[in-house]
């Protein structure tokens, strides 16, 4: 999903008199706007309607002007993404399908794991091989239009596999799906990129947008997406890491790691602070697989597994 601000909505706050005069007395008695706001809060003020009306008072006194009378516009905050315990397990390993995962770093907010070993060299140089002959340049959905349009079609090509169209690609479907804590099911289809000296992906998030007509369609055959598995393939020259702005992390990408990340929880939230991207690859090239899961079994539609779901700004 392309990446937006969170809506902020104004309302309109009544002023009864009686209120009006607490305020007006708590200010003059030299009561700090914080323990005013923790009153309101106590006394079952929405948050964020308390810190906006006595910040409304506070900005018409420190201007001279006239103090709010009947009523005042409050801008209303979003409600703040809950983290909820990672899905991945705790601990330095990881054993999936008798395999065990080495972790190597952990973040909280949002939930980011990185991971060695998730897959051989071996395993990855069989994954390129079988991806090679069927990659075409990708392409995402225009959110104006609903078309599948070509991003940049020298720099990144993409192909995805079926679920478990293979023994080989069912092992790692499974493996990779245990790794996330998840069922099998739940999974889309493995999708490889490529990515050329130049090729990026720009910051997006990768849940379903509710509020497009795809993302609603998506979310009501197969759920939410959930949470990310991406496994680096090769070990690339120079950029190409995967960065998360908000966070101000970037990881580089090494042949057989995996990094892992989340961004919905069990109230149907998501998570704003998820939002990351391909750095530009500056020599050599970038191959990495990746595996979405969702909330519920994944129900293909036409499109899907074709073409995958990234939307454009
Ligand atoms: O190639 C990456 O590092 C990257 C960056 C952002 C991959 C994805 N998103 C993805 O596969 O969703
Ligand atoms: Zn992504």
């Amino acid at each position: 999903m392309h990446m937006t601000q969170p809506l902020h909505m104004s309302i309109t706050v009544e002023i009864s008199s009686s209120l009006r005069i607490w305020i007006i007395d708590n200010l003059e008695r030299g009561t700090s706007p914080a323990a005013m706001t923790e009153m309101l809060i106590g006394r079952k003020f929405e948050p964020s309607v308390a810190r906006g009306l006595i910040g409304s008072f506070l900005s018409a006194r420190a201007a001279g002007r006239a103090l709010p009378e009947a009523s005042v516009q409050v801008e209303m905050e979003p409600p703040r993404y809950v983290y909820e315990a990672a899905r991945v397990g705790p601990g330095h390993l990881i054993r999936a399908c008798g395999h065990e995962i080495r972790v190597l770093q952990r973040l909280q907010k949002p939930v980011i794991v990185m991971l060695q070993g998730v897959m051989s060299a071996a395993e990855c140089a069989q994954l390129i091989d079988m991806a090679r002959p069927r990659l075409r340049s990708s392409t995402v959905i225009d959110s104006a239009t609903g078309a599948n349009v070509t991003v940049d079609h020298r720099r990144s090509e993409g192909m995805f596999f079926r679920p478990s169209e293979n023994p080989f690609i069912a092992e790692l479907d499974n493996r990779l799906a245990a790794i996330m804590n998840s069922p099998t099911r739940n999974g889309e289809g493995l999708q490889v990129l490529r990515y050329g000296c130049g090729g990026q992906y720009p910051p997006h998030f990768d849940f379903l947008d509710p509020a497009s007509p795809l993302g609603a369609q998506s979310i009501a055959r197969s759920g939410q997406r959930i949470g990310t598995l991406i496994v680096y393939l090769n070990d690339v020259i120079g950029g190409g890491e995967t960065v998360f702005p908000e966070v101000g992390l970037s990881v580089v990408p090494h042949r057989g790691n995996g990094l892992y990340f989340e961004y919905a929880n069990s109230r149907k939230q998501v998570d704003p602070r998820s939002a990351h991207g391909g750095a530009p690859v500056t020599l050599g090239e970038k191959w990495i697989v990746t595996k979405w899961m969702r909330s519920q079994e994944f129900v293909p539609a036409a499109y899907e597994g074709a073409e995958g779901l990234a939307t454009r700004k």
